[in-house]
């Protein structure tokens, strides 16, 4: 897997990764798909701050999108951890992933799927904890697939459905971030200042207006 055009590396205590490329095809990654992006010769240990936000992606192809999503988090100082984990191709992962989201210390899954994505609804029926699901917008349907897969729940097991694509990427990273922040005021600090940020830099009028 070396030369993929990605690396991990450590930054403020977690682990993460920079220079999606989306070069890579299906079947590449580690045996447990464990930021499985990347050169597993230069894979970081795991955290030594435990990770709140679980990520998990169908595929390698959505990693490109979610990198919006573990940018904002970054941002943010959120610990997150990342898998690639496809509902259908690898179940066993999923459901190893989901079982032991609580005892790792998980907070919020956030879910990322396309075409019949049905991962973050596998997430949400083998967890209690929220499940923030981020239909990816593939090649087919524009992504009306996915994001019907996704929102659709039958009730009793909610998903709580971001847009699609990388404006839900963010969001799904946000909105972890309101979740998290109820019970964490330094958080709530910068996530505040994260919004004001985003106001302060809508300017008022288009240019040459
Ligand atoms: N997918 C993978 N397993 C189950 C699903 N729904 C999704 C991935 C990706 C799409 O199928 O999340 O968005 C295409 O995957 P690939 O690996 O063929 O590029």
């Amino acid at each position: 897997m070396g030369g993929i055009g990605c690396r991990c590396c450590r930054r403020r205590g977690w682990t993460w990764l920079s220079r999606f490329d989306g070069s890579i095809g299906p079947g590449g990654g580690d045996e447990t798909g464990l930021l499985s992006i990347c050169d597993p010769g230069i894979l970081p240990a795991m955290s030594d701050q435990s990770p709140v936000v679980g990520i998990v992606m169908g595929s390698v192809s959505d990693a490109q999108t979610m990198r919006q999503c573990t940018a904002v988090l970054e941002q943010l100082d959120i610990p997150y951890e990342l898998k690639v984990c496809s509902a259908h191709r690898t179940p066993k992962r999923a459901d190893e992933f989901v079982s032991t989201a609580v005892e790792r210390g998980l907070k919020v899954i956030i879910a990322a799927a396309g075409m019949s994505a049905h991962l973050a609804g596998v997430m949400a029926a083998g967890t209690h904890l929220p499940v923030l699901g981020v239909p990816m917008k593939g090649e087919l349907m524009g992504g009306m697939d996915a994001l019907l897969s996704t929102c659709n729940m039958p009730k009793g097991i909610p998903v709580g459905t971001m847009s699609m694509g990388s404006h839900g990427a963010v969001n799904a990273a946000l909105f972890a971030a309101s979740i998290l922040a109820l019970s964490d005021p330094e958080l709530e600090k910068r996530l505040l200042a994260y919004r004001q940020a985003q106001t302060d830099a809508v300017p008022e009028y288009p240019p040459g207006a």
